[in-house]
Formats: C-alpha cells, sequence, structure tokens
C-alpha cells in the first residue's frame, strides 16, 4: 500500500494497472475522517482540468478585455508553450509598465497538504525570484484575533495556539468547560498541513469520563452531542462580549475574581473594571444587561458565572466568533473573563482558543524545528488585510487603516492565485465579482474547473497530491508522512512547481527559482535540513532513506502536559509576555491610542450593524456559515462524500421548527435565502439544534450563478457568501466579519433550476 496525507487526515491507496482501486484509512489514526476516498472519482472526473486554457475575449482581443465576462466566456484550449509564453509577457510587461506592486498574489487558501507542493510557497517564491509582488497579511480563520491578540497576550496567535492547554491537561482537571461556539466535532476532521490520529473526539470523551462537564454557549448544538452530556444554552449570534462581560461584572460585583492573579499577572484591571462597573459609559456590565442583548437568561449567567469560580474552569472561543463585525472583542474579553477566574497556568485552567474545531489544539506535540521552502525576500512592501480584497480592487490609491496605522491600496493589473479560492472564501460575492473585473489579467492554476478557474483569463492544470512524491509534514502534528505518487497526472496537468520553473526559464530566473533541483533534490533537502535542526535540540531523525523506507516518521511525546503559557505564569518577572507591560494587558495603552471607534483600549460590547437584536432590522432572520462537516471548505464538493448530503443537489439550511411553521416550510423544501446582497437556494432541515431565529447554510457550495453572465445573480446551488457582508472586523484587524448577516428565507416557487456547478465550462479548440 502507497501512503498519502491530507488536511483531513493519512490515507493508505492500492494501485492496479494505474488506477487506485483502493483507499483506506492510516492504520494509526484511531477516529479517522470519511472525507478521504472521495478524491479517488475526481481524478479524471468531467471537471478536471487536463490542459491550459484561455478565455476567449482575452486570447483573441488582448489583456482586459471584456473583463465582465469572466465567469461566462468561454475557454480555449491552447498548448503549455503558447501558456507559459502568455504569462511570461504578461508578468514582464506589467512589472515594466506598472512595478510589481502591481501583481496581487497573496494567494489565498488552504492548498493541499504536502510540505514541498504547498501551491502558496511555491506561487511567493516563484514571484520573489522576479522582484516581489502585494500580499496580504493574515487569515480568514481568525484575523481579527491575529491581530488584537499580539497586543493581549504578546507573540503570534498562530504559533499560541500550538501552545494550547493539551488535552492531557485537561482530562482529570478540569471540571468545567465552558465553549463559546461548541465543539464541533466534525471541524476537528482538519488541521492545516494534515494529521496522522484524530484525538479531539477521543479527547472530550475521556474528559467527560474523567468528570469534565461541558457548557455549550451557542446558536447551535455541538456537534459531539451524541458522544457526550452537554448542557446546551443558547445565545443570540455576535453576543457572546455581552456575556462575557457580564460574567466578569458577576465576579467583581460578587467578590469572586482572583485579584491575586490579576495584580502579579494582568495590566489595566482598573480601567476595565470601572467599564464593568459603568463608571466610565453609565452603563454597569450585570447580567441582566447582558441577558438582554444576547437572550440567555441572567439567572443563567448568574450560576454558571458562580460555577466557573468554584471549578477549575476551562473557557473556549471558536474561531467563528472573530469572523464577525467587532471580532477583535471575544477573544480579548475571554482572556479577561479567564484571568478575573484566575485559573490560567494551572492544569486544565484557563483559556483555549477552540477545541475541536481542528485537531492540532490541544495536541500535545512536542514541536519540531522542520525546514520550509525558502520563500526568498519580497521587495515589494504593499500588502492588504487579506479580506480587504474586493476593496483593493474597488479603491486603488485608497487609504485603510490597520492596526495602528494608514496605508494605501495598490493599484492592481494582474491578480495570480495558486491553492485558494476567493470564490469560496470571500464575502459579497456579487461586489467581489466586480472587483474581480479591474485587472487585465487573471491566472489561475487549479487541478479542477471550480469557480475561481472558471474566473480566470489564463487557466493551467495542477496536479493533485495523489499525482506527486511529497513529504507530509508540519510542527503541528506528530506524524511526518513520505507521500507516495499514485497515479500518472491527469492529462497535461503539471506540478505547481514544474509550472513556476517553465515560466522562470522564460523570464531568465530559472537558477533563482530550483536553485539547481528538481522535486525530489527540494524533498531531501527539506529533510536534511529538518533533521540538522532537530539534532541540534537532541532529537534524532532517521536519514532520508530510511524515512522513505519506513513510510512515516513521529516525533517524540512530550515528557509534560503542556499547559498554556506556563512558563510565564511560574515566573512572571523572568519570563514577560511580549507585550509592553510584560503582562497580560485588560488595557492597552497601544491599543487605546489608536484612537479607532470600533476597538477601543479594553474589551467592549459594541452593536453590530447586523444582528438579531438590532432596532431597525431589514431581514428577522441571522444567517450563520459555519465549516462543512463532508469537506474542507469548497474543496471536493463534486465528490460522492459531499454530495451524499445535499438535498436535490442543494446545500441543506437549518431551520429551526418555529421559523419553519412562520413560513410554512416543510422538511426537504428547496427554500430561497436572501437579503439585499444576493440569495441562493438550499434544502430544508428543520432540527431543533439551532435556535429560533438562527438558520445555518455551510459554506462550500460551489458558486452557481442561474445566470452566469449577470454579476448578482442567483445561486441555485447554495453559497452563502453572496449574502454574507464584506465589511472589515474593525479598523484594527480588518479581518472577514461573514457572520453578522441577517437574511430571510422562504418557499422557492420559481422555474425549477438544475445544478450546474459540476459541469465543466465550455473549452473550444482552436480551428486547425
Ligand atoms: N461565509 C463564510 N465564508 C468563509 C468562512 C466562513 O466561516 N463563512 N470561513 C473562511 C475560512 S475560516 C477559510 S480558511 C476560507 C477557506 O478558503 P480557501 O482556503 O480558499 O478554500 P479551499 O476550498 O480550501 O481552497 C483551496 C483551493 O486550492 C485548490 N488546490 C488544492 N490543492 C492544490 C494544489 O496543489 N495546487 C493548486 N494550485 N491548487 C490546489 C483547491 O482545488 C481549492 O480550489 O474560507 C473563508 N470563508
Ligand atoms: N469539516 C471541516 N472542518 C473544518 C473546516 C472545514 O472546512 N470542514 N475548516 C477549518 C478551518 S479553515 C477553520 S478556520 C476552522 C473554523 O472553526 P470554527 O470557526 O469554530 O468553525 P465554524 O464551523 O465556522 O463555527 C463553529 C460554530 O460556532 C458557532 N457560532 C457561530 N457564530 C457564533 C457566535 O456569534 N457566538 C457563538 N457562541 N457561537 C457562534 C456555531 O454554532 C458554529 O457551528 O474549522 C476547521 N475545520
Ligand atoms: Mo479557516
Amino acid at each position: 500500500m502507497g501512503l498519502t496525507s491530507a488536511h483531513w487526515g493519512v490515507y493508505e491507496f492500492a494501485v492496479k494497472n494505474g488506477k487506485i482501486t483502493e483507499m483506506k484509512p492510516f492504520s494509526e489514526d484511531p477516529d479517522p475522517s470519511p472525507i478521504g476516498p472521495s478524491i479517488v472519482d475526481l481524478l479524471d472526473d468531467p471537471m478536471r482540468i487536463t490542459a491550459p486554457a484561455v478565455r476567449e475575449s482575452w486570447l483573441n482581443d488582448g489583456p482586459g478585455s471584456a473583463p465582465e465576462k469572466r465567469g461566462s466566456d468561454p475557454f480555449i484550449r491552447v498548448g503549455w508553450d503558447e501558456a507559459e509564453k502568455l504569462v511570461a509577457s504578461e508578468l514582464d510587461r506589467v512589472r515594466r509598465t506598472h512595478g510589481n506592486q502591481a501583481i496581487y498574489a497573496g494567494s489565498y487558501g488552504w492548498a493541499s497538504a504536502g510540505r514541498f507542493h504547498h501551491a502558496q510557497s511555491q506561487v511567493h517564491r516563484f514571484l520573489n525570484c522576479l522582484g516581489g509582488y502585494t500580499k496580504s497579511k493574515n487569515t480568514y480563520s481568525y484575523a481579527a484575533a491575529e491581530v488584537i491578540i499580539p497586543h493581549v497576550l504578546g507573540g503570534n496567535l498562530m504559533e499560541i495556539l500550538t501552545r494550547q492547554t493539551s488535552w492531557q491537561s485537561v482530562c482529570g482537571n478540569t471540571g468545567l468547560m465552558v465553549a463559546f461556539g461548541g465543539l464541533p466535532a466534525f471541524n476537528a476532521q482538519i488541521s492545516n498541513g494534515g494529521t496522522g490520529a484524530h484525538i479531539q473526539r477521543t479527547g472530550v470523551r475521556e474528559a467527560a469520563a474523567k468528570g469534565t462537564r461541558f457548557v455549550n454557549l451557542s446558536p447551535r448544538r455541538s456537534d459531539v452531542k451524541h458522544d457526550i452530556d452537554e448542557d446546551w444554552i443558547q445565545l443570540r449570534p455576535n453576543t457572546d462580549v455581552a456575556v462575557m462581560l457580564a460574567m466578569c461584572h458577576t465576579l467583581l460585583a460578587e467578590g469572586l475574581h482572583d485579584q491575586a492573579f490579576l495584580d502579579r499577572y494582568t495590566t489595566g484591571f482598573d480601567r476595565f473594571s470601572a467599564y464593568l462597573r459603568g463608571a466610565s459609559d453609565g452603563t454597569p456590565k450585570t447580567a441582566h444587561w447582558a441577558a438582554s442583548i444576547s437572550g440567555m437568561a441572567a439567572e443563567d449567567i448568574l450560576t454558571l458565572t458562580r460555577q466557573m469560580a468554584a471549578e477549575r474552569t476551562m473557557l473556549t472561543v471558536s474561531w467563528s466568533l472573530t469572523r464577525q463585525q467587532f471580532g477583535e472583542q471575544p477573544f480579548w474579553a475571554v482572556v479577561a473573563l479567564a484571568a478575573m477566574i484566575g485559573d490560567m497556568g494551572k492544569p486544565g485552567g484557563g483559556v483555549g482558543f477552540g477545541y475541536t474545531i481542528t485537531n492540532y489544539l490541544g495536541n500535545n506535540v512536542f514541536k519540531m524545528p522542520y525546514a520550509p521552502l525558502p520563500q526568498g525576500q519580497n521587495a515589494v512592501s504593499d500588502f492588504i488585510p487579506v479580506a480587504r480584497v474586493s476593496d483593493m480592487l474597488l479603491g486603488p490609491g485608497q487609504p485603510f487603516d490597520y492596526d495602528g496605522q494608514q496605508y494605501l491600496y495598490p493599484d492592481i493589473d494582474l491578480v495570480y492565485w495558486a491553492g485558494g479560492n476567493p470564490f469560496h472564501h470571500h464575502q459579497d460575492l456579487a461586489r467581489m465579482r466586480l472587483a474581480w473585473q479591474k485587472p487585465s489579467t487573471v491566472i489561475v492554476n487549479e487541478w479542477c474547473w471550480n469557480a475561481v478557474a472558471r474566473h480566470a483569463d489564463i487557466v493551467l492544470p495542477c496536479t493533485t497530491t495523489l499525482e506527486r512524491t511529497d513529504i507530509g509534514m508540519t510542527p503541528r502534528d506528530p506524524y511526518v508522512i513520505s507521500m507516495d505518487k499514485a497515479v500518472e497526472p491527469a492529462g497535461e496537468a503539471r506540478d505547481d512547481y514544474e509550472i513556476f520553473a517553465a515560466i522562470a526559464r522564460r523570464l531568465g530566473v530559472e537558477e533563482a527559482f530550483t536553485e539547481g533541483r528538481n522535486a525530489d533534490e527540494w524533498q531531501r533537502w527539506i529533510w536534511d535540513q529538518s533533521r540538522a535542526a532537530a539534532a541540534e535540540i537532541d532529537v534524532e531523525m532517521p536519514d532520508y532513506e530510511a524515512f522513505r523506507q519506513a513510510g512515516h516518521y513521529k516525533s517524540p511525546a512530550l515528557d509534560d502536559d503542556r499547559i498554556f503559557l506556563s512558563e510565564f505564569f511560574a515566573d512572571p518577572v523572568g519570563a514577560p509576555l511580549a507585550t509592553p507591560s510584560g503582562r497580560i494587558e485588560l488595557f492597552s495603552q497601544t491599543v487605546a491610542d489608536f484612537g479607532y471607534d470600533d476597538c477601543p483600549g479594553h474589551p467592549s460590547w459594541m452593536e453590530p450593524i447586523e444582528w438579531m437584536g438590532a432596532a431597525e432590522k431589514r431581514y428577522p432572520l441571522h444567517m450563520l456559515s459555519n465549516q462543512p462537516r463532508t469537506k474542507l471548505h469548497s474543496q471536493m464538493d463534486n465528490g460522492a462524500h459531499s454530495r451524499s448530503i445535499k438535498i436535490d443537489g442543494h446545500e441543506p439550511i437549518e431551520i429551526n421548527p418555529e421559523d419553519a411553521a412562520a413560513r410554512g416550510l416543510k422538511d426537504g423544501d428547496i427554500v430561497r435565502v436572501f437579503n439585499d446582497r444576493g440569495s441562493c437556494l438550499c434544502g430544508a432541515v428543520i432540527t431543533d439544534h439551532v435556535m429560533p431565529g438562527v438558520v445555518v447554510v455551510s459554506t462550500g457550495s460551489w458558486y452557481d450563478p442561474i445566470d452566469r453572465a449577470a454579476r448578482d445573480s442567483m445561486c441555485k446551488h447554495g453559497n452563502p457568501n453572496l449574502l454574507s457582508p464584506d465589511i472589515g472586523t474593525s479598523k484594527l484587524g480588518q479581518g472577514p466579519a461573514a457572520h453578522s448577516c441577517l437574511a430571510e428565507i422562504e418557499l422557492y416557487d420559481g422555474p425549477a433550476v438544475t445544478i450546474t456547478a459540476f459541469d465543466p465550462p465550455e473549452i473550444k479548440s482552436r480551428p486547425a
């Protein structure tokens, strides 16, 4: 059997006559994900891109022609030679006439697992060899937290997450785990870079067996409800901060806060507590105040808070809380609440940033110094906060705020994407389609005809992980996987590396890009560099041949159960945090001095524009767009596993029975979900797992407009990003705010529709 690694786990496969005949989970995985095997049917599915293709108007009439036809124009199949020439000459034209900053290649997205063939690493390295590109900062996952947490705890959030208190420390120590956003077990299928063994469900079950009580504060029930007996307390979306502040207020008012902890480890409690008491704004943040905002009963807030003070408590926040307007506040407020409880630094106590929402959180992994593919230097300093992509394209030269400074949006003439799908991840897709008309040229490396490929001018077909050899390696997981090539590339598909090497050759930078190594030699180089770095910290890794022979390598286990920031809590003076005060900042003078009205100097409740309590609501329901349980984002939406839960081909929408009854809807009905920004069709799932007033549509259904030529056409398939707002979380983080979204639903009684998301675009051959 061969081995392969994906963000959803490791799989073994068998091959016969050039086809994969079997794909089964890795023998060491106790809780494998069913997502994996879907890939097998898709390798030579009609949606596979098998040859380079160029949009008809662009090819016939040149760069910038008929940009409004992106997404509806047919494609012309071209040979690699011509495709390479077109891409090389376009990159050259743009950098010479406008400068390298006119190339936008943030290229955000998850691409595939595998350390060498990681598409973003490849595209960034390639463009750095050419003089650089405008980049993006932060992620769609938790951009707001990435910017606020360094002001509160210091350091870098992505790095901090790998140091979260482990499940081993939770089991047997945590009396109460309070999960804002719940414990969505389906999300634990995923870990970026791959995962050898899924541990989250086991973690939850073992903790429950050893006495941890789980409380889910969320508009939606946790997916773990069948495994453990959680208490589910409903609250309105986007109101967690009000509840957290009321909990802080209750601790303060009842003298239950840990003053010694606050004195030793934090700064700014005086300012924060004045706000809690209402001294600074006239509103005490009482349980009754929060109840009127969140819909959670005041009595429940009081009771739960008293339990938190009495028991060893772990608070956890889902990343979804950051993907809403003022998404900086929940992560800051939860740190303040944990500090007042005073369990931080103790086994099983304090705060975790999202148990179960990816597999690596709370995994007791020894962090290995694995080498990345070197990226070189980007000579361009321009950047955007990742979710401001439409703003940038629509507003060249306009100023924007970000983390205390003002910058200008560059004027973009060429967009290059490899390994991400903005028609999956971005909000307000009708607005994005308008913005997408700005550049003269859009180039995309993809393996399937999804929406980002369909909206490109030049499409270069790339391989999937099963068509190349790689190393599955990430410091977040103990398993390093020797990834075998299973089958030959489909059609004329090439590895991203090969694609870039060939274009680099035409632009005279091949040597800089490849350094004379082929893909195999680079993988050996990555291994050897990693092995040398490991030896320096006295960890012995096998040599390259022995690793390839063995199929996988497992890094050593940690000696102790990890406790978040334990060094700091052991010695706050000797091992201070990387904040201005060296302590946890409950008030940040730095943030206060930025003077932002949407991100003050301490955790604060601010009313979002779109939420259930808004005084003037144009639409009555709050639409959440959570992560899909049958896939990763939009990847393999055309596969059997993802299709298995669709309703007449439409994405399901969860609706509470009360809301369904009020609209005369029954299970399985096709409904139109709409607001001012757009609409989509979904299949109704009527369930009391979602609270009244809230509907839930998972992301990931491929954008499938009824009329491909119309920019704001309804998506008949069920993509929620036609409805979500394209606003920044605040001037501080400028993160995406998809979860602040009101909508309405009604029975769809329009003409019958056929889903065409999984039909390839028209591809013409050149007349001979
Ligand atoms: N409404 C709403 N929107 C959201 C969210 C939400 O909660 N609500 N969540 C957001 C979050 S957290 C995230 S992380 C983003 C995710 O957004 P993305 O990461 O952009 O989504 P993916 O579908 O994973 O896109 C990866 C793309 O890479 C391609 N690909 C895979 N392997 C390779 C390869 O080897 N080479 C190349 N060239 N391409 C490859 C895949 O086919 C796919 O098109 O979405 C965000 N969008
Ligand atoms: N199967 C699968 N797993 C995934 C992914 C995937 O695509 N598929 N994507 C991965 C990625 S990239 C990321 S970033 C993580 C994201 O992980 P999360 O951000 O945690 O994931 P979501 O599924 O968007 O949200 C989880 C739950 O948060 C709750 N929620 C939403 N809004 C609010 C709110 O305002 N308050 C409260 N209290 N609860 C709220 C809802 O109940 C929702 O089901 O998931 C990862 N895991
Ligand atoms: Mo994410």
